[in-house]
């Protein structure tokens, strides 16, 4: 993550030295490297808090800002990891985006991030839709059973569900953590939404690299790849099994407070009013068949 005011960099932008492939192979031996010497380090709190942690760390005199000397010594004293000069100079080029000669705690947290992110998988469009699909279906089945319901297709309601710690963003750790918790939770094993199905998803909605998911970010995202509330698209159709086509047009045009309203009423009171419907009809047809009686033309009823 990044302050606000600056756009985060996207991995593209990181000057390398060395293959993504190398780059991430040292954030990872650190990673490795630091639950061994410090038992803080907890694997369920996000990635960027945990990026933190290691960061205060490296910076041995507390100055918020690590230089390369005070880098490449915490990496062999604290973590005691050997990691080859040229690779550790790579890494450090690619962390030091702004060519300052210090790393920050965001550039360190964030550099991390992109490497990481760079092996998630970028998954197709379809791909993406029947995710959300997944995730829909499961919000709406597993909240209406403990009583805090949410409306298909109503993604504010669901980020809502993903923000356990209510601090108007997503991190990877609340989406995963949501996904597969129960109650509360959509309690989806790996074979309704694999953790690479997460990780694409994620990376797709993370639309500006920065690490956390804002719920302009998400709304964005769910607005084009999400069934919606009231319509669902042909994508959920298919795969609800509903034939495509032009169906016949049940609702009449009410505005979405009408059918948010009409939706709302339970089975039981949609039958009584086709029964009063149907109570009515006969009558109905009475009164036509007398009027035309009324005025001598019988052949209309
Ligand atoms: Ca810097
Ligand atoms: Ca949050
Ligand atoms: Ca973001």
């Amino acid at each position: 993550m990044v302050s606000e005011a600056i756009k985060p960099t996207t991995h593209a932008a990181h000057e390398q030295l060395a293959s993504t492939e190398v780059l991430r192979g040292v954030v990872l031996q650190m990673h490795e490297a630091f639950p061994k010497v410090c038992l803080a380090w907890n694997l369920k709190s996000s990635m960027n808090k945990n990026w933190k942690i290691l960061f205060e760390r490296l910076d041995t005199d507390g100055s918020g800002r690590l230089d390369y000397d005070e880098f490449a010594g915490a990496l062999a004293e604290v973590l005691k990891i050997d990691v080859p000069e040229d690779h550790l100079k790579a890494l450090w080029a690619y962390v030091d985006h702004d060519k300052s000669a210090l790393v920050s705690i965001e550039e360190f947290q964030h550099a991390c991030y992109l490497l990481l992110l760079d092996e998630w998988p970028t998954l197709g469009e379809d791909r993406l839709s029947s995710i959300c699909v997944v995730i829909n279906d499961a919000a709406v089945h597993e909240f209406s059973k403990e009583g805090s319901g949410v409306m298909s297709g109503n993604w504010f309601q669901i980020f809502n569900k993903f923000d356990t710690d209510e601090s108007g963003r997503l991190g990877f750790e609340e989406l995963e953590g949501v996904a597969r918790m129960r109650d509360p939770g959509l309690n989806l094993a790996q074979k309704d939404l694999s953790t690479h199905d997460l990780k694409g998803l994620w990376k797709a909605i993370d639309a500006d690299c920065s690490g956390d998911v804002t719920v302009d970010e998400y709304m964005h995202f769910m607005k084009a790849h999400g069934p919606q509330m009231h319509q669902l698209t042909d994508y959920s159709k298919k795969m609800r099994g509903i034939s495509l086509g032009e169906g016949p047009k049940v609702l009449p045009d009410l505005n979405d407070e009408e059918r948010e309203a009409a939706e709302a009423l339970p089975v039981a009171a949609l039958r009584w009013v086709v029964l009063r419907m149907h109570d009515a009809f006969p009558k109905i047809c009475l009164a036509r068949v007398s009027a035309s009686f009324d005025r001598g033309d019988p052949g209309t009823a």
